[in-house]
């Protein structure tokens, strides 16, 4: 493999621009934007402040269901600009219906309307596998959008230092029979995953049909 495909960018600059509890506050669309789906607690703040080569620019926690609102920042490299959006995690049991019913709404104003939204990286935790509730979201993203272009995804399974280095091939072929769209894993403590998840990003990206949920 040609290890140049796995070299990370510097990121010269990355910062919030905004956290949003309702769809009305989301910045104007710009930069070529990435979202990170999945459970509270799957690692996506972690895998966003490695991504970025921050340490806690993003606040990650211990307890799961802490962010509540979708959070856009900006990732500048050496000659491009990204938009990164934290997406609210789900599957916090201790949430009332109606924050579960503005979740929906929040989501699904953002992966159906957002005219800047390229790929969402779908985050799932290696041990807990693909659920209902990712199968869902890559429907809501599958349905038609009139006002934005297609949206690639990847599913990424997170905390794969959690298991015995030899499970973890036969685990990534067993979730990549579960799903359509391309699937790797990472862990925030394998350095090697930072590269990684950015030739990932970058392939995604690239013009083409590309790899669409
Ligand atoms: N062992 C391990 N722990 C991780 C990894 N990624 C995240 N975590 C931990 O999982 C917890 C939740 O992470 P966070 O990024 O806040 O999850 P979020 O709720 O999806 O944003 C934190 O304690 C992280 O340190 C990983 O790859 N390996
Ligand atoms: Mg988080």
């Amino acid at each position: 493999m040609d290890p140049s495909r796995h070299r990370a960018p510097v990121v010269v600059e990355a910062r919030l621009i905004r956290a949003c509890v309702e769809a009305g506050q989301f910045p104007p669309p710009g930069a070529v934007e990435v979202c990170f789906a999945g459970r509270s607690n799957v690692g996506k703040s972690s895998l966003m402040n490695a991504l970025m080569g921050r340490h806690n620019l993003v606040r990650t926690s211990a307890t799961p269901g802490c962010t509540r609102r979708v959070a856009f920042y900006e990732v500048r490299t050496k000659d491009e600009l990204f938009g990164f959006v934290d997406l609210p995690g789900y599957g916090y049991t201790r949430r009332s219906k109606v924050e579960q019913a503005s979740w929906i709404r929040l989501i699904e104003r953002y992966l159906l309307e957002r005219v800047s939204l390229r790929a969402m990286l779908l985050l799932v935790d290696v041990r807990r596998g693909v659920q209902d509730q990712e199968h869902e979201l890559l429907d809501l993203l599958r349905r038609p959008a009139p006002g934005r272009p297609p949206v690639a995804c990847l599913m990424v399974a997170t905390k794969m230092d959690k298991l015995s280095g030899s499970a973890h091939k036969p685990r990534l072929s067993a979730l990549r029979a579960q799903v359509e769209v391309p699937l790797v894993g990472s862990s925030t403590r394998d350095p090697a995953t930072r590269g990684q998840i950015w030739a990932e990003l970058r392939m995604l990206l690239r013009p083409g049909p590309g790899h669409q949920a």
